[in-house]
């Protein structure tokens, strides 16, 4: 482990601040521990808020640089960085395990993710579209195009603690925006490590160096900053509702952008028609996988009457071999929880499935017998009804909930009645179910998926929800848009000064 960490750049002691080169930080000191056994990774001084204005500062002069440099000659720079990553995808993947807790094959996955969306992001960095419009005025050109926003600020969360920082950080890198990056303070050592193969990468190309920016620390130091700076002039926040309000309030009050990725509640619906196989399939992998820790996690389950039970033990009889344990062994399927407290906050759900009339009927224990650390849990099954309090929040651990639904409008109506909004599916082999689900009738999700689950999207795709789920858009399709400006431009190349909607404003 020693020399992967080594490999990476990672230090015993390391600094928490980037701009184009470490800053030597002086704040609390975060000692980083993996959930696997408890064991002591690394430590890192984070970021003060005297680091944080140098770092923005630097942020902020690169940008007048970086915005000059043509978008496709941008794009060349994250091509670069591509190519690093694959060098580097082992032992990033390792790493990503080591520090969160994810099996191996899904760490390794989440670098994946960061290769393809720097593959797309190249692509985008020789469109980046605008449009042409018809001018309603004689001998007149009006089109739009897309500027460079500023420095923005990217805040990501442990659970994907640098897939989702490409996803941000590739599109605004190609669009001409420098960015400054608060990572969860619980993975500052995955962030380390990408900062160190972006500054290879930077160290060899005549760019300004403070393009990819970090600060690590708390919410409440380099967090409040990030948003409260008027300088900054975008933040995309992925994490919890309860954090994303704070976002988008302190954003609203200098008319900040946001793009947020919250909370999700994502459900499958399994019809009385549905292969029950490949349901199975989906939600063992949504809910179980990343031991119940994604945005996209598979929370609900509803199951048409006729099925229930039968879909209940199937269920049950895969979640009974699910092997736990140490993520980096490839015969584990699932890993630890991140925290002590995501454990408490697993323990307090099951108390009150319980107390609101929910019956388990797998799991429900937190496994001691898997020590070292006490973070490993049982995947757990409950039988539910939709409005229990606890069903209409997201717990990020492994916990499904089993809903009987009678037929398709209800299977909607109860789908749709969370606060949140991000991911969903229905498993069906009747064509009027599936067209109904991804009609505006239907499913009120960011995401809608017919005969696969509810986690795992590809990149391609723009990937975000509505309602609680704070409405954003990142990675692919146009979500390159909120990380620019738009500019409509007229031209008047005749010899005339026609005014629009036939306004009349002669002197004679
Ligand atoms: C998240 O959990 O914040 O769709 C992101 C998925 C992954 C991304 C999840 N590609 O499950």
């Amino acid at each position: 482990m020693q020399e992967l960490l080594k490999r990476l750049g990672i230090k015993e002691v390391n600094d928490g601040a980037y701009c184009g080169e470490w800053l030597e930080t002086n704040g609390r000191l975060i000692e980083v521990r993996s959930p696997i056994d408890d064991s002591l990774l690394a430590k890192v001084k984070s970021a003060t808020a005297e680091d944080f204005d140098v770092v923005r500062s630097e942020a902020q002069k690169a940008f007048k640089v970086w915005k000059m440099i043509p978008a496709p000659k941008r794009g060349e720079l994250i091509r670069q960085i591509g190519l690093e990553l694959r060098e580097h995808k082992d032992d990033l993947g390792k790493l990503v395990t080591l520090e969160m807790g994810k099996i191996l094959t899904e760490g390794l996955g989440e670098v994946q993710e960061m290769i393809d969306m720097a593959d797309f992001a190249v692509g985008l960095s020789r469109q980046l579209y605008g449009k042409t419009m018809q001018s309603e005025r004689p001998s007149h050109r009006m089109y739009e195009q897309w500027h460079p926003l500023g420095a923005i600020g990217i805040i990501s969360a442990f659970n994907f603690p640098v897939a989702v920082w490409s996803w941000n950080a590739f599109i605004a890198g190609v669009c001409g925006d420098t960015m400054i990056w608060k990572p969860s303070s619980s993975t500052p050592l995955t962030a380390i490590a990408v900062t160190n193969i972006v500054h290879k990468v930077l160290e060899r190309n005549d760019v300004p160096k403070a393009i990819f920016n970090l600060t690590i620390g708390t919410g409440s130091t380099v967090g409040e900053k990030l948003i409260n700076d008027t300088k900054v002039p975008l933040v995309s926040a992925t994490g919890s509702c309860q954090m994303g309000k704070r976002v988008y309030m302190a954003l609203s009050k200098h008319y900040g952008r946001a793009i947020l990725e919250l909370g999700g509640n994502n459900a499958v619906v399994v019809m009385e028609d549905a292969n029950l196989e490949l349901a199975l399939k989906a939600v063992l992998f949504g809910a179980v996988g990343t031991a119940g820790q994604r945005c996209t996690s598979t929370r609900r389950v509803l199951l048409h009457e006729s099925i229930f039970d039968e879909f209940a033990e199937k269920l049950k009889k895969a979640y009974k071999s699910v092997s736990i344990g140490d993520p980096l062994d490839e015969n584990i399927l699932m890993g630890p929880l991140v925290s002590k407290a995501a454990v408490n906050d697993y323990q307090t759900a099951l108390t009150k499935i319980k107390e609101q009339g929910g019956k388990i009927i797998y799991g429900g224990k937190v496994l001691k017998e898997n020590v070292p650390g006490t973070q490993y849990v049982l995947p757990t099954i409950a039988i539910a009804e939709n409005d229990f309090p606890i069903v209409q929040q997201e717990t990020f651990a492994p916990i499904l909930y089993l809903i009987k639904i009678k037929d398709i409008d209800q299977a909607i109506e109860l789908h749709n009645d969370v606060p949140q909004g991000l991911s969903s599916s229905i498993f069906t082999n009747n064509m009027q179910y599936a067209e109904q689900f991804l009609s505006h009738k239907g499913s009120d999700c960011g995401i809608a998926n017919v005969n696969i689950g509810t986690s795992g999207a590809e990149i391609g795709g723009a990937f975000g929800g509505e309602k609680e789920t704070g409405g954003g858009r990142e990675a692919g399709s146009d979500a390159w848009k909120a990380y620019m400006r738009r500019q409509t431009n007229t031209i008047n190349w005749g010899k005339e000064m026609p005014l629009a909607q036939g306004v009349e404003f002669d002197l004679d």
